[in-house]
């Protein structure tokens, strides 16, 4: 158990009754949310988080064997969610959409340490239906049994539902009998009106993603949280978008993690018309958002950094601004590297395990659900986890 942080050595005093509520397992208010944005106190507000942090997940960071998979790029939100770079109309250079032999082949190419978890998210596509989906989650669980499916945003689900001209809950129950285990955070973007209205003006609100995620959460499926920051959001509309999936969680205490996802400005319409191109989300801006979140969320467990965004440095030094849960092995990603991220596709099981122990803290590989699956690591070599391969590709 860390010391308690000791408020009266804070520089900023306004994060001194802040404090103070944490450590008496006090909720925090939007207003204290919004100074801890504010705060340029970065230290304070950090061994604060982590604090809280070691408290509630001791000195365990958990890290998963899992690989992603992007079935399709094309969306038929192409031209109005201006902060992506993934998506392609159908015609357009570049566009592509995996036949299922080409998802079941690609299931394949996990290297090093086995796939426990697949991650499938991809475009809204304009013909691909429910049985596509289904049928690719049914081969999955053929192909790889006893591997976790973690498929579809909210925003996938309700383009199906509209597809098929049937509910939410129907395409959620047809796919749950496919294999789909859980559900990922993405779509959220950030939750404000006028936010949405510039950057993602035709994408589902953000109360229609808080529904998806509580019929899924009725169903008994449980779902990640996110929120994409660095763009053109405000503290206050950050803070609205943690209140409301807070909220959720008090309902439903369905989210299993939050993840932060820092935006990446390139080859995207939005990183241009703010002259952001080649300009990602500062470290600062990172360990905020990670340190915020611990302390805004009292209920919700776990807090993960996605190294593909943040580069593994950064993942590694928010170990200690509060945060528990570093993204896995992934594989190979186009989301992120599609919109100007350098970091490589790929994290080798051995070098996750080691970026973990380097700051002192207890490395776990998990499962799906955050049960522990591996605490011990000496006969990692026989895994021919590559440790000595690079994590970053040269500039
Ligand atoms: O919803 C799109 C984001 C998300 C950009 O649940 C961008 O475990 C940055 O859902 N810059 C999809 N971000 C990714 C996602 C996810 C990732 C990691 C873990 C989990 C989980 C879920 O990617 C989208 C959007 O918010 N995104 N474009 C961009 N230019």
């Amino acid at each position: 158990m860390l010391p308690a942080p000791d408020p009266a050595r804070f520089r900023d005093p306004r994060l001194r009754p802040i404090a103070e509520k944490v450590m008496a397992g006090q909720r925090l208010d939007s207003a204290d949310g919004i100074a801890l944005y504010d705060t340029h106190d970065i230290l304070s507000l950090g061994e604060l988080a982590e604090w809280a942090n070691d408290r509630k997940n001791g000195d365990r960071v958990f890290f998963s064997a899992n690989q992603h998979l992007n079935p399709t790029n094309v969306c038929v939100l192409r031209n109005t969610c201006v902060f992506c770079s993934f998506a392609r109309m159908p015609k357009e250079e570049g566009a592509y959409t995996r036949s299922l032999e080409e998802v079941f082949h690609e299931a394949e190419q996990a290297r090093g340490a086995p796939t426990r978890e697949f991650h499938i998210v991809g475009g809204l596509h304009p013909k691909l239906r429910l049985s596509y989906y289904a049928d690719m989650f049914r081969g999955l669980k053929e192909r790889h049994p006893g591997v976790h499916l973690k498929a579809l945003t909210a925003v996938e689900i309700a383009h199906l539902a509209r597809i098929e001209k049937t509910t939410i809950e129907d395409v959620l129950i047809q796919l749950r009998e496919a294999g789909l285990d859980t559900m990922p955070g993405g779509g959220a973007e950030v939750f404000s009106t006028a936010v949405r209205a510039t950057i993602a003006e035709r994408k589902l609100t953000g109360e229609e993603w808080v529904r998806v995620h509580r019929a899924a959460h009725g169903l008994g499926i449980r779902t990640n949280c996110t929120m994409l920051y660095g763009h053109v959001e405000s503290a206050a509309d950050r803070i609205e978008h943690l209140s409301m999936l807070r909220a959720l969680q008090d309902d439903t205490g369905g989210f299993l993690t939050y993840i932060p996802l820092a935006y990446h400005p390139d080859n995207n319409e939005l990183g241009e018309d703010m002259g952001r191109v080649g300009s990602a989300t500062t470290g600062y801006e990172d360990l905020k958002n990670v340190a915020v979140a611990r302390l805004f969320f009292d209920n919700i467990d776990y807090i993960k950094t996605h190294w593909p965004m943040v580069t593994p440095f950064m993942s590694q030094i928010v170990l200690q601004f509060g945060c528990d849960d570093l993204e896995g092995t992934v594989v190979y990603e186009r989301v992120y590297h599609e919109a100007g991220a350098r970091t490589d596709m790929h994290m080798p099981y051995r070098r996750l395990v080691d970026l973990i122990r380097a700051v002192g803290k207890r490395p776990g590989e998990r499962d799906s659900f955050y049960q522990p699956i591996r605490e011990r690591f000496e006969d990692l070599d026989t895994l021919g986890a590559g440790a000595a391969a690079p994590v970053v590709h040269a500039a």
